[in-house]
Formats: C-alpha cells, structure tokens, sequence
C-alpha cells in the first residue's frame, strides 16, 4: 500500500461519519456550540428532518454524551406542528441493529467475508472496468435511490456516469415518481408540485386519489384534521381504506378506471357551467379539443366503466364546481399505472378547467413517496442534469461544469436505461455489472421471479447498504457498508418542495463509512481524485449544487448554508433570495407557467384496458400497497423496532371481501395459495368488507408479493403498473389448475 493510500484511509476511518458539523443547541434554547463528537454536552438536541416519508416532518433528537438517545417530533416546525408518526418516533431503532453492516464484505468460494475499504474498492473499480472492457459501457449500470440525500445522489450520478462511464442509472424514484415528474413536465413545462401543506388546511373539497394518506403520509392526515372549513374529503380508491373511513366521500372506484371517471367528470364540469373560462382562456391551450375529446364521456359509460353511480359522479362534479378552493392530490394509485402519465394529467385538467390552481387550498399536487425523492428527481443525474436541467441544454451544461468542476465532456449527455430495461438487461444478460445502492430491488422489483438468480449470476453485483442481510445484499458479490440517516448530514427535498437538512446524531457502526465518503474513495481510488477535489463534504456540494439551479425554475441559488435551512425551519423551492421570503409558498400564483408560451397545457388520450385480463383461470384482480403506518417497503429499518413489530401482522397476508372467501371455502384466519399465472406463493387470508368482490389486496411489505404482480409499464414514464395483477385465491389442501 502507498503511503498516500495509507493517509487516505487513515483519514476515512478517524472521520468516518463525514464532518460531524451537527450544531448542538442545549435543550433550554442555549446558544448553539461546538462540534460533536468530542464535546460532551449532556442533555443537548439537534433537529434533523425524518427519514423515512416525504412528508419531511423535523425530529428533535435527544443527546447524551456523544450518542442521540431518543427522538421526539419538534414542536416548532411548520410541517409536523409538534407530530410525528410512529416511524419518526421510532426511527433510532434501526441504527441500532445488531444486523448492520460494519466492514466491506467480499464473496469468495460462495462466502461474504470481511476485508478493508481499500480491497473493497479496488476490487470493485478492477471487477467494473474487466466487465467494461469485455463487453462495452452498456453492461454496467447502477440502481440508486431516494432515501439519501441530494448531494449523495449528485456525486454519485456525475461519478458513475461520467469518468467511471457506467452508463445505465436509474433509481426507485422511478418506481413511485416518475409517473408525477412526465405528467408535470408535459402539462406544466416543468416537474413542479406547486403546492404547500397549509394548501390541506384551507382548502374546502379535498379530493385524494389512489392515496391512503392516513397510513403512508400521517402527518398530512393530520394537517386535513386541521382544516375547519368543514371540508369535503373524497377518496377514489378501490379499497375503503382508514382514509376513506375517515372521509366525507368514498368513491369505490373499479381498479384501474380512473381514466374513465376524470374524464366523464370533466364532461359533467362543463355540462353544469363549472369552467373557469377566463382561466382557462388567459392561461391554458388546447381546452377546445380536450372538451370534445370528453364529449363520450357521458353518465351511462362513465357508471358502466367505473362501478360508480351516475349519482356519485353527478357530485364529485358538483363539489369541485361548487367549491371555492378545491384541490386534488394523488400518490400511488395514480402513479403506478399501465396509463397512470394520462390519469395524473387528466387530474391536472380538472384543476385547470376549474382555476383551482395557484390560489390557497387549490392544486393539482402529487405528494411524494421517499423522503427524498424530490431531491432524485432534479439531482440525481439519471433522468436530468443536476439542478433539474435537460442533458441536452448547452448553457446548462456549462453551468453545471463550471460549478462542480467537471469537465463538460464527463457531464452525463442523456438519460440511459430506465429501471425495467436495466432489469432487462440483467435478466437478458445485457448487463454484466450492478451497483445497487440505497435500494432492495430484489424484494421491491415488480413481478420478480428469477430476478434473484439472474442477480446472483451477474459478474459483479456490487450493494451499498446500512445492513449486508437484505434479500438483494445476500446475493452480493462485493457489500459496502454503509451509514444511514442519523449518522451522516445532507439536504432532503419534501413533498412540497421543503428543504430540510438532516444531521449526524449517531456514529456509524465499526467501519461503515457515509455515502458520500464511499463515492469520494471510489473516485479516488479509481484515479479521478481531481476531477471531485471540490466535493471535500456535503455541505460544500450542497452549495455547488444550489448554483447549479440559478434561473430555472427550482432555483435554490438563494440557499448558501445548512444553517440557513435549519434555522428558518426549512426552505421551499424556488429561493433565489430574500424576495422569496415567507414560511409558506406555492407556485402559479400568477398564472404564469414555464412552458414556452407561459400557458399550461390540457393532455389528455384515450383509456385502454391493462394487458393483465382477468379469466375463468385468474378471475381476481390483485392490487397492492402500503399495509400499515409502522412498516416501510421491504422492512429492513422498521422490522427493527420492538415497538413497531406489535403493531402488524409478522407474515405475508392477503386480504379478500367475504363473498369471495365464502364461493372458495376460505375462512378468516387460514392459510391460502394466492398463485399468478407465473407463481404460487402462501399467505395467511384476512376477510374483509373493505373490498369490493373480486379484488383482492396484498400489502408490499413482504417479500412474496413482488411474484405476484405483473409487468406493465407507463409508456411514457416507465412507472410499473403494481396495482394490477391477476390471481387466483384457493384454501391450502386444493389442488392449483
Ligand atoms: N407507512 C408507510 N408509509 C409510506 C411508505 C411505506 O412503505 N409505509 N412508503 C412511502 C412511499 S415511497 C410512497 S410512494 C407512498 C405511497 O403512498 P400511497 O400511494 O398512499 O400508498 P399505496 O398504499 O401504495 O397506494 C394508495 C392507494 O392506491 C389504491 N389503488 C390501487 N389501485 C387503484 C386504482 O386503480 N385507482 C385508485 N384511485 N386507487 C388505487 C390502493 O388501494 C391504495 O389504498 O407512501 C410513503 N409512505
Ligand atoms: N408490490 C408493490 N411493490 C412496490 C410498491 C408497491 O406499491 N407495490 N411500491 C414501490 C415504491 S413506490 C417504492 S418507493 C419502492 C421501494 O423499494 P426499495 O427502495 O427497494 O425499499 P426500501 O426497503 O426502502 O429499500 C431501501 C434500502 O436502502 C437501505 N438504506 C437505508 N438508508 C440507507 C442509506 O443511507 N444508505 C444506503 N446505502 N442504504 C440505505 C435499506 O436498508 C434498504 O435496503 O417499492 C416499490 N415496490
Ligand atoms: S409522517 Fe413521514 S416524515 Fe413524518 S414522522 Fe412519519 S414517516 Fe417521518
Ligand atoms: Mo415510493
């Protein structure tokens, strides 16, 4: 080993949580002071933003010593208002694991064993360039994430993309946002969400589709609670989910006949008078040819499609018209669609045919998943360039070179493979390499069988990970383990475009190492030290990366320091200054929309049915989704928690209306075989009378699921369809056909 070498990692090892610069306050309101660790402030806290949801709620973490020892929500944010939810409350469990990754791991005779970050490293870079060199740039890729944050996500994207020439990267966000960032781009020029929270409070219809947001986004739930206009809450959702019980409306929707529905309401909208045609004229096109596009639409076939009455339409219709703030928000249910890109836009249109936009309490407003998947979405450098830029555009190009350093030649030109063509390619044997970071694809993936083995038969698969147990970990060749929310800091990007920061309270356990100081060993162990000499911490990327927005539309060049976000209880873009002041904002306000002609546009395209069918042989329709407030996705953090774990059910369920148990002999309680036409898997089933006959749900947060869903995807946004799958349901003992 080189001296230098031996310097470097010196170095990563005595700092190995990245620069503690956490501020402590002591717990009365004291002045901030000093750097942790090292000071031993008893009974001092720091606030750092939740890692989980993207409802961006702030935690007050509690020290001692130089270790948090319990969290509580803070009381003076303007997003959570003093809640959190039990994850929040909750989330120091999964640093405490006795699972968690500690040192790199390398696989040798089928065995993961321990050896030092050099080895790791090298190995990998040496691995990565062989499989290079043999079979061109297309067989590397990367699958990243929105759970870490932005400048984790940039260094990796102009990292991997550019001088390490992986060409492939996508992330989750594709799984879950991608849908909201094509729908916004096309109908408002740009992925913008343009609302803010204090939208759910004074707003007087709130209309939620496909989104259970008592269970996936709580806190927002909580903000609705809030609201005393006395509201009417419609939920459009094939299930009669805690949010709708919760509601004013349920609208219990056909599976996947949204599309239908949008568009006889709009039909009924203009029918009664309800267009606001001084809007529509002054700020939208194409608002002609989508009201003859509706024409069809009428009653009879939107009842026909949809499962609803001609009455229940009638007054969605007449609730948004007869509001004077109306809003729509969606999440999932919209998102993962085989048309999802129409649905959202048509969702849009109602917003824009109406004025509900740019006013308090109005908007046509996708709330976000991940916590920081807003943050992916402008700088991850996979579908854009950092700072939310299209590859192609020259001066953005040099703006984003002259700020990071890297020469405009290593800057990512387009987007490559999105997440189903990079699976594609491992299963087709395309791709060679994988570097997964942040992500469980093996567990998340959608209709996965003979995923797990095509990932086990890569040349490389290389997993970045807080634990080295998680189904796609196991199957590594080379484990980098890595530090988690609560040891490292950086910036996250909430639902309504809040920036918060977050902040090292915890050091990581043995040598796992930050994101961020992995990307940094990896670009220079693989010669490029230079190219990254400016990317010395996050802080100092988080204020290269603020440049990079300057003059689009999420300019955040106003923002020079974490202190500034934490101190002001975070920042919502775009904040280019202090003309941007103010706790609350939304966008649109004046009408104005960053298209080329200022206008929003009306998209809209016919409906057509999923490629699943139903049959006599997969006669039920499997939707999936978030199954309770205590578990996230594929559960390696909140399995962690002894609380959480009391609070749902240990092993995989299905849950299934009592007419269809009862036609099928299967009891409350008992184990059935739920198979797809590609797989059988067991699970225990829960009668239920939230279901309409013949749809049968399966939350996501076991592993077996993913076998049954089905590969559809958006055309346009590539989002997968995991709402809609096919099945068949029998009591374990009867012999599958
Ligand atoms: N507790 C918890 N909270 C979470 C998460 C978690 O794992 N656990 N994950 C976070 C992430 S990343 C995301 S993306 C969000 C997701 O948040 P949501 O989208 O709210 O959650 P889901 O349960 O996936 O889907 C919402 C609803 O869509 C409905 N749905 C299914 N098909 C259709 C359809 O055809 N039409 C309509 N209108 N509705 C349909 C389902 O019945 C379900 O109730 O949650 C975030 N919050
Ligand atoms: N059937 C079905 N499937 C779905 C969905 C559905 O509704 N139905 N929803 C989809 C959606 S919306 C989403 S977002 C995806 C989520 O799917 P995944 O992203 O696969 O789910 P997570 O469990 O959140 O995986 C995050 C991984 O990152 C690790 N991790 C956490 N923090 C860090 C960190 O700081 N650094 C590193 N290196 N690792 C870290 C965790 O241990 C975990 O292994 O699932 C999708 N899959
Ligand atoms: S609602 Fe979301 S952000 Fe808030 S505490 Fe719960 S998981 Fe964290
Ligand atoms: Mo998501």
């Amino acid at each position: 080993m080189t001296g230098a070498l031996i310097q470097r990692i010196r170095r990563l090892f005595y700092d190995r949580s990245g620069p503690l610069t956490a501020e402590l306050k002591l717990s009365d309101g004291g002045p901030a002071v000093g750097r942790w660790p090292g000071h031993m402030l008893p009974d001092a806290t720091t606030d750092l933003v939740c890692g989980f949801c993207a409802t961006g709620c702030s935690l007050t973490a509690h020290i001692r010593g130089d270790n948090a020892v319990t969290l509580s929500p803070n009381t003076q944010h303007p997003v959570n208002l003093g809640m959190a939810c039990p994850k929040g409350w909750e989330a120091l469990s999964a640093l405490d694991a006795g699972n968690r990754a500690t040192q790199p791991l390398i696989r040798r005779q089928g065995r993961l064993e321990p050896v030092e970050w050099d080895e790791a490293a090298e190995e990998m870079l040496t691995r990565m360039r062989a499989v290079q060199a043999e079979h061109g740039p297309d067989s590397c890729a990367f699958l990243s994430t929105g759970q870490i944050p932005l400048e984790e996500m940039a260094f990796l994207g102009l990292l991997a993309r550019g001088p390490l020439g992986i060409r492939h990267g996508d992330g989750n966000t594709r799984q879950c946002m991608a849908t909201a960032v094509a729908a916004y781009k096309q109908s408002f020029g740009f992925d913008a969400p343009p609302y803010t929270y204090a939208d759910f409070e004074v707003s007087d219809c709130i209309i939620l589709v496909g989104s259970n947001l008592s269970i996936a986004h709580p806190i927002m739930w909580e903000r609705i609670k809030l609201n005393r206009n006395n509201p009417d809450i419609v939920v459009i959702d094939p299930r009669f989910t805690e949010t709708a019980q919760g509601a004013t409306h349920h609208l219990q929707i056909q599976p996947k006949s949204d599309l239908t529905l949008l568009y006889g309401v709009a039909r009924q909208i203009i029918e009664i008078g309800g267009v606001d045609t001084e809007f529509v004229r002054n700020h939208t096109r194409d608002f002609e040819a989508f009201s003859e596009f509706v024409r069809p639409f009428d009653l009879a076939h939107t009842s026909a499609v949809t499962g609803l009455t001609a009455r229940e339409i009638q007054t969605l219709a007449a609730q948004i018209c007869n509001a004077k703030a109306a809003s729509l928000w969606w999440t999932m249910g919209v998102n993962q669609s085989h048309e999802g890109v129409l649905v959202a836009q048509a969702i849009i249109n109602i917003a824009l045919m109406t004025g509900n936009i740019g006013r308090p309490g109005t908007g046509a407003n996708s709330i976000t998943g991940q916590c920081n998947a807003m943050g992916s979405r402008l700088f991850s450098n996979t579908t854009c360039l950092a700072g939310g830029h299209p590859f192609a555009d020259p001066s953005a190009r040099a703006l984003v070179s002259q700020t990071t350093g890297l020469p405009e030649h290593l800057l990512p030109e387009s987007a490559g493979w999105a997440y189903d063509q990079i699976i594609r390619g491992v299963l087709d044997g395309q791709i060679k390499a994988l570097w997964v970071i942040a992500t469980n694809s093996a567990h998340s993936w959608i209709q996965k069988s003979g995923l797990s083995e095509a990932l086990e038969a890569l040349d490389l698969l290389v997993v970045q990970d807080m634990y080295a147990d998680t189904q796609t970990a196991e199957l590594a060749d080379i484990v980098l383990p890595a530090a988690a929310w609560g040891e490292k800091e950086g910036v996250f990007i909430n639902s309504e475009r809040r920036l918060g920061v977050i902040r090292a309270v915890r050091r990581a356990p043995g040598a796992a190492l930050t994101d961020f100081r992995i990307f940094k060993l990896i670009a220079e162990q693989s010669g490029n030290a230079d190219l990254f000499s400016r990317w010395t911490d996050p802080e100092s990327a988080f204020r290269m990366l603020a440049e990079t927005t300057r003059g689009n539309v999420c300019d955040i060049s106003g923002i020079t320091s974490y202190e500034q976000i934490s101190e002001t209880g975070g920042i919502q873009w775009p904040y280019r200054g202090e003309q941007d002041n103010g706790a609350e904002r939304r966008l649109f306000s004046d009408g104005c929309f960053p298209t080329a002609d200022g206008r929003a546009r009306f998209v809209f395209g016919s409906p057509r049915a999923p490629k699943a069918q139903k049959s006599r042989s997969w006669p039920l329709t499997l939707t999936t989704g978030r199954g309770t407030a205590v578990q996230w996705h594929t559960q390696t953090r909140t399995s962690r928690s002894a609380v959480l774990k009391k609070l749902y059910p240990e092993s995989v369920y299905i849950e299934i209306n009592a007419l269809d148990a009862a036609i099928r002999g299967i009891n409350d309680g008992s184990e059935v075989a739920v198979q797809s036409p590609d797989a059988t898997v067991r699970a225990t089933a829960h009668v239920v009378s939230t279901l309409r006959p013949g749809t049968v749900f399966m939350p996501m947060h076991y592993d077996e699921t993913n076998m049954l869903t089905f590969a559809e995807f958006d055309p346009s946004s590539r989002q997968p369809s995991y709402k809609y799958a096919v099945v068949e349901v029998r009591p374990v003992g009867t012999t599958l056909s």
